[in-house]
C-alpha cells in the first residue's frame, strides 16, 4: 500500500475543518451553558469542546483499495437524513431532527472481557492514536435499501490487538450506550420497552477482518448523532443492524452473544445475518434492493459485493 500521508487540521481549508454540524454543536453547547451569543462574538468560547473538536483529524485519507465501480456515492443529506436508529424514533427521515440532546462528547470505550488487557480508549485518543481512513463502502439494510458513503475509521482489529484477546475468545459482544434521557424512543412508543440497550455480536475471525471498521466519521467529518456518534461498528457484507451505533463497551467471550434483533424476532435475524439475494426474509424477498438516492432497484450481491474478500470465512 502506498505511503499515505496524514493531513493536520491547519493544512485543512476552514470548511472541512469546521463542518457546518460541529460548528452547530459547539453553539447548542455553548447555548446549553448559558453563555448566550455575546460568549460568541466575543471569542469567549468554552475551551476544551471546541479546540478539541476543531483539532479532529478529518478528513482522514481516502483508501483507494475500498471503492464502489458500479454505482455513484448516495449524497450526504440522504445519508444523514435517512436512519435507523430506533433509540429515537423508528420513523427514519424523522431521526436527524430529534438528536439534539444527545451529547457524543465526551465519551469513552471500554473493552474488556477474554484478553490480557482491559483498557477504556477515550474518543479522542481513538482519533488520535489510530490511523483513520476513509473507505467507501456498500451498505444494505436487512429491509432491501441501500446505500454508498465513506465511511471514516479504523480496522476493528487494531484496537481489539491492543487489549491482547486470550485464547478463549471466540466472540465480540458490543453494546450501545443507555440514556433514555437523551433518546425518546428509549422513553415513548411502542418501542419504548424493547430490550434497551442495543447489543449486537460478531464471531472473532469477524470482527478481526480487515474490512470491519470502527467508524467515527462519515462524508469526512466526525460522525452525525443520528448515524451512531460518535463511534459505530460498519460490517458491510452484513445486513445493516449487525452495524451497532454509538458503541460504549466492546466484551471478548467464549459464548455466542445475545443480539437484540434476533431476541425480538429469532426467526427473521439472524446471529450472522450475511447479505444473501438467494435467501428471502420471512416477509419479503432479498433478490434485490432499493438505492434511497434514486429509488431505482438493483440485485443484491452475495455478501453484499464482498464475497471475494469474505466467502472463506464461511465455508
Ligand atoms: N444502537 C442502534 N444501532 C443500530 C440501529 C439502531 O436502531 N440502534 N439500527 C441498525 C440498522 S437496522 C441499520 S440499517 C443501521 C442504519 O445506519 P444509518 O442510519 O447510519 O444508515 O444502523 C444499525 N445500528
Ligand atoms: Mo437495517
Amino acid at each position: 500500500m502506498a505511503c499515505i500521508k496524514i493531513r493536520k487540521s491547519w493544512e485543512l481549508p476552514d470548511s472541512a475543518a469546521t463542518p457546518e454540524h460541529v460548528y452547530m454543536q459547539r453553539r447548542e453547547f455553548i447555548a446549553r451553558l448559558g453563555l448566550g451569543s455575546a460568549a460568541l462574538v466575543l471569542g469567549c468560547s468554552t475551551p476544551s469542546v471546541a479546540q478539541n473538536e476543531s483539532d479532529l483529524p478529518y478528513p482522514a485519507p481516502r483508501n483507494d483499495d475500498y471503492t464502489v465501480e458500479e454505482r455513484g456515492l448516495t449524497p450526504e443529506e440522504l445519508a444523514t437524513r435517512y436512519n435507523n436508529y430506533y433509540e429515537f424514533t423508528t420513523t427514519k427521515d424523522r431521526v436527524w431532527r430529534l438528536v439534539g440532546g444527545f451529547e457524543p462528547r465526551p465519551w469513552s470505550v471500554e473493552v474488556g472481557g477474554l484478553c490480557a488487557k482491559p483498557q477504556t480508549f477515550d474518543i479522542e485518543d481513538i482519533e488520535r492514536h489510530f490511523e483513520l481512513e476513509e473507505r467507501v463502502y456498500r451498505f444494505r439494510c436487512v429491509e432491501a435499501w441501500a446505500m454508498t458513503v465513506p465511511w471514516t475509521g479504523f480496522p476493528l482489529a487494531r484496537l481489539l490487538e491492543r487489549v491482547e484477546p486470550s485464547s478463549e475468545a471466540t466472540y465480540v459482544r458490543f453494546w450501545t450506550v443507555n440514556r433514555p434521557e437523551q433518546m425518546p424512543g428509549m422513553r415513548e412508543g411502542s418501542w419504548a420497552s424493547a430490550k434497551w440497550p442495543y447489543y449486537e455480536g460478531l464471531r472473532i475471525d469477524e470482527a478481526m477482518h480487515d474490512l470491519t471498521l470502527l467508524t467515527t466519521g462519515l462524508y469526512g467529518k466526525p460522525l452525525p448523532v443520528q448515524n451512531g456518534a460518535p463511534v459505530r461498528l460498519i460490517v458491510p457484507w452484513k445486513y445493516g443492524f449487525k452495524s451497532i451505533k454509538s458503541i460504549v463497551r466492546i466484551e471478548l467471550t467464549a459464548e455466542q452473544p445475545p443480539t437484540f434483533w434476533n431476541d425480538f424476532a429469532p426467526d427473521e435475524y439472524g446471529f450472522l445475518s450475511n447479505v444473501d439475494p438467494d435467501v428471502p426474509h420471512p416477509r419479503w424477498s432479498q433478490a434485490t434492493e432499493r438505492l434511497i438516492e434514486t429509488g431505482e432497484r438493483v440485485p443484491t450481491r452475495k455478501y453484499n459485493g464482498y464475497a471475494d474478500d469474505v466467502a472463506h470465512l464461511y465455508t
